[in-house]
């Protein structure tokens, strides 16, 4: 069975996660306490020296510590449902939206909350090095965030879902993005066709995975 390195509070493994459940994919899932800084001891360093969640270790003992890698080798390998793409066109969408999602949604929001949240002095960025918190670019994180929500807002006009005609890992990452941004309090309220999909797909059964 493959290992997923998880911790259930976090953004990114939720993306995982979800991805996994849309599928049906079983893995052991081994919880590193990010509380308390297990992903910088030198256990965890074995296993992932980035020190990020998640990572996924494959039955060949592969690991991979990026989700798009993740999912790309969920995707060949457990086709059904398809989650990024059907079509040269379609999966050309999902990777457009999902990299914009992940680019100048949730990484803005990341930059606005790492830079600012008291529990991440000295935490910045992720990974083995530790980079000192620069409010301005909390600020500037905030700004970034709150540009993207109009352009999903745009984007989900008369659309159920954000890439396609149906559920694709680019509204995974649409969903990651749009709770995240709960975190620096960043409301949706002026964001209809947001709020309507955010609705739609957090009802999902794998939203709670
Ligand atoms: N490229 C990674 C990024 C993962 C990432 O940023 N994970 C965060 C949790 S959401 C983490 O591991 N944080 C560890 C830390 O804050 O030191 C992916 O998305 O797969």
């Amino acid at each position: 069975m493959m290992k997923f390195y998880d911790c259930t509070p976090a953004p990114s493994p939720r993306r995982t996660r979800i991805f996994m459940a849309e599928k049906g994919i079983e893995v052991e899932n081994i919880q590193v306490d990010l509380g308390n800084r297990e992903q910088l001891g030198d256990a965890y360093k074995k296993i992932n020296p980035r020190c990020t969640v998640p990572t996924l270790v494959l039955e060949d003992g592969t690991t991979l510590t990026e989700n798009l890698a993740m999912s790309v080798y969920l995707e060949e390998m457990y086709p059904e449902p398809p989650l990024m793409g059907r079509n040269p066109q379609e999966k050309a969408a999902v990777m457009e939206w999902n990299a914009r999602c992940e680019a100048e949604g949730m990484l803005a929001v990341a930059e606005a909350f790492r830079n600012s949240a008291k529990g991440f002095v000295d935490r910045a960025t992720t990974g083995p090095n530790n980079y000192a918190q620069i409010p301005e670019l909390a600020e500037r994180g905030r700004a970034r965030a709150s540009a993207f929500l109009p352009v999903l807002n745009e984007r989900l006009e008369g659309r159920e879902f954000i890439a396609t005609n149906e559920f694709t890992m680019a509204d995974i990452t649409g969903l990651i993005f749009a709770d995240f941004a709960g975190w620096i309090k960043l409301p949706l309220d002026d964001m209809p066709n947001v709020k309507r999909w955010h609705e739609a797909v957090s009802s999902r059964p794998s939203a709670s995975a």
